[in-house]
C-alpha cells in the first residue's frame, strides 16, 4: 500500500469505524505517546470514539503533555485494557509493527484476530499481511511526523489544534534527539514550522522536555559517563551498563535513562554506542550510532530487536555479565563496518 493510497483512502476507511484503540509500543517514548495522543484527537474530529492504550508507564517527562491523563496504562489496568480491546472495532498500531513489542499485552492482542488493524510505523521489517491498511515509512522521522502529513492531507487549517500540534512536535522532536539525526528530508523542518504558532511555543515544548531531570537522574548520568563507561577503541564503540542495584542507589524512575547511550556518540571516534541495563527480570540493549553503521542489523541479529538505522533496541534473558559477554563476542564480528 503506498503513501498515496493511504491518504487518498483514509477519510473513507476510518470513518467505517465508530470505535478505535490506539496502541504503541512497551517502554513508550516520545514519539510513542505524542503520536498516539494527536491521532486520537485526529479521529474524535470525525466523531469517533477513541482510546489510547500503553503497555506500561510513560516517562515523566512527557507527564505534562496534552491527554495524558486519560491513557490507559494496560500493565497497571489490565481489565479495563481487555475490555477496550474487546470492544474495539479497529486497533491501530503506532510505532511499533510487531505485536511483540507490547509486552505483557502481546497475548491479549493476538486474541484480536477478527478486529481489523491500522498501522502507522516507520521501524523496518513490517509483516504487512495482518493490517487492514497501513502507512510504513522507514526513512521518516517519526510516527508523529507520519500523522502529521495525514493531517495535513485533509487539510491543517480544519483539524490541527494546539494539543494536536503539541503532541506531534514532542514525538519529532524526541525521535530525532532536537533535530540532530534520523532527518531524511526537508519536509521534516516544513511540517514543523507548521506546526508551530503564536500558541504552541517551540522552546516552552523543549524545555518541558529536557530540563525537568530530578537531581538523582542527573547524579546518575554522571554515574553513567564516569564509572560505567567502556571505550573500546579499537572497534569504536562504547558501551555503558547499568545492574539493578545502580538504578536502586539513584532511585531509578521511568525515563531515567533516556538519552544517556547517547553521550559516548559525543566522542569523536565513537561510531557505535550501547547501554545495557537490568530491568523488570530482563536486560535491555539500546543501541546508537553515527554515519551508515547500521545498529538495527545487530540488534536483530544478535539481541533480538532491532529499529532504525542509528537507533535499535533488543533485550535478552540472561543476567547482566552474560549480556556484557556475548556484547564483547558481537561486536569484533563488525569491527570492519566500524573502522571503515
Ligand atoms: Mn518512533
Amino acid at each position: 500500500m503506498s503513501k498515496d493510497l493511504f491518504l487518498s483512502t483514509f477519510k473513507n476507511f476510518i470513518t467505517q469505524y465508530h470505535n478505535v484503540v490506539i496502541v504503541s509500543h512497551v517502554n513508550p517514548d516520545g514519539d510513542a505517546v505524542g503520536s498516539s495522543l494527536a491521532f486520537s484527537y485526529f479521529l474524535q474530529k470525525f466523531g469517533i470514539k477513541t482510546k489510547v492504550m500503553i503497555p506500561n508507564d510513560f516517562p515523566g517527562f512527557l507527564a505534562w503533555m496534552p491527554g495524558i491523563d486519560e491513557v490507559l496504562i494496560y500493565d497497571k489496568n489490565s481489565e479495563k485494557g481487555v475490555q477496550c480491546l474487546n470492544e474495539t472495532d479497529l486497533i491501530c498500531y503506532l510505532d511499533f509493527n510487531a505485536p511483540s513489542r507490547t509486552g505483557l499485552m502481546h497475548n491479549d492482542l493476538c486474541h484480536c484476530t477478527k478486529t481489523p488493524k491500522l498501522l502507522i510505523d516507520h521501524h523496518r521489517d513490517a509483516d504487512f499481511t495482518q493490517f487492514a491498511a497501513y502507512l510504513s515509512e522507514v526513512e521518516t522521522s517519526s510516527t508523529s511526523e507520519l500523522v502529521a502529513e495525514i493531517i495535513q492531507y485533509h487539510g491543517f487549517d480544519k483539524y490541527l489544534d494546539d494539543n494536536i500540534a503539541t503532541c506531534l512536535l514532542v514525538g519529532i522532536m524526541t525521535d530525532t534527539g532536537s533535530f540532530a539525526h534520523s532527518i531524511y528530508h526537508p519536509d521534516t523542518f516544513e511540517i514543523c514550522g507548521k506546526l508551530i504558532s503564536p500558541t504552541v511555543n517551540y522552546q516552552y515544548i523543549h524545555s518541558k522536555i529536557y530540563n525537568t531531570f530530578s537531581e538523582n537522574r542527573m547524579r546518575l548520568l554522571g554515574y553513567c559517563i564516569s564509572n560505567r563507561m567502556t571505550v573500546m577503541n579499537e572497534f569504536n564503540t562504547a558501551y555503558i551498563y547499568l545492574t539493578k542495584k545502580d538504578l536502586e542507589d539513584f532511585d531509578y524512575q521511568v525515563g531515567d535513562t533516556e538519552g544517556v547511550v547517547n553521550f559516548p556518540l559525543m566522542i569523536d571516534s565513537i561510531r557505535m554506542a550501547v547501554l545495557i541495563t537490568e530491568r523488570q527480570g530482563v536486560i535491555r540493549f539500546s543501541f546508537r550510532s553515527k554515519g551508515d553503521f547500521s545498529v538495527h542489523e545487530v540488534a536483530r541479529a544478535h539481541f533480538n530487536g532491532g529499529g532504525h538505522l542509528n537507533a535499535a533496541g533488543g533485550t535478552l534473558n540472561c543476567t547482566i555479565e552474560q549480556a556484557i559477554e556475548k556484547f564483547l563476542q558481537v561486536v569484533p564480528q563488525y569491527k570492519s563496518l566500524l573502522t571503515k
